[in-house]
């Protein structure tokens, strides 16, 4: 998979760099491509925000240097081409799984107060958000999009750690325990040290539905 990031912040990206999505790269596993936007622009002070029209607070990003960006990325528009956005529909572990099934995929990073609604129309096949707050831009996003998308790839994770994680069944996961058995006075419980495999599998169960109905009660609810 390759994934081609298009910004105003290149060198926000360096995480990328490191841990296990570093390694995935250093393995040729999945490339990662980061453009500036600015090299795209044809206005000779290298401008690529303007004055909202109808008036406002901040500033939009043009669609010129938007468009002529994806278009040298993408010219025969065969990568699905997404914009992170607080608009968008938002990201689901369903949607991580489709999108590790791409060959390439741009990622459209927004600045200010958005961008020129055209060059989202023209260019962009959908729009996602990662959760209900604003930031300063579309670059922690876009790298949360990566990380998620390449925990999937051929040989990126053991595929034992993509079973039973919180989502995959629609709960929250159980609590973890390691050594030591007692730590400040608190014990591991008891029955994840019993061996008893199903005991320990209805312990776990009942944990995920205390949990998910404390902090998550939306992902009891049937749709
Ligand atoms: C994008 C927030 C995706 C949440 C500001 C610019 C954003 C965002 N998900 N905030 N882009």
């Amino acid at each position: 998979m390759k994934i081609t990031v298009l910004t105003l912040f290149p060198e926000m990206f360096a995480p990328l760099d490191a841990s296990i999505v570093g390694r995935a790269r250093a393995e040729g596993k999945f490339f990662l491509e980061i453009k500036n936007i600015r090299d795209y622009t044809e206005d000779k002070h290298l401008k690529c925000d303007d004055y909202p029209f109808g008036g406002g607070a901040g500033m939009v990003m043009m669609a010129q240097p938007v468009g002529s960006a994806i278009e040298a990325v993408d010219p025969d528009h065969r990568a699905r081409r997404i914009y992170l956005s607080p608009k968008g529909a938002p990201l689901k572990q369903e949607k991580v799984v489709a999108l590790a099934q791409e060959e390439h995929l741009v990622l459209l990073c927004g600045h200010y107060e958005g961008v020129d609604q055209r060059a989202i129309d023209l260019f962009i096949d959908e729009e996602i958000s990662i959760g209900d707050y604003v930031l300063t831009g579309g670059e922690l996003p876009a790298m949360v999009l990566c990380d998620s998308v390449v925990r999937y790839l051929d040989g990126v994770l053991a595929p034992a750690s993509l079973v039973q994680e919180s989502f995959s069944d629609g709960l929250l996961e159980y609590p973890h325990y390691t050594r030591p058995v007692e730590y400040r006075g608190i014990a591991v419980p008891e029955v994840l040290r019993s061996g008893n495999h199903a005991e320990i599998d209805r312990w776990r169960r009942e944990q995920s539905l205390a949990l998910t109905a404390k902090h998550r009660p939306d992902l009891l609810k049937e749709d």
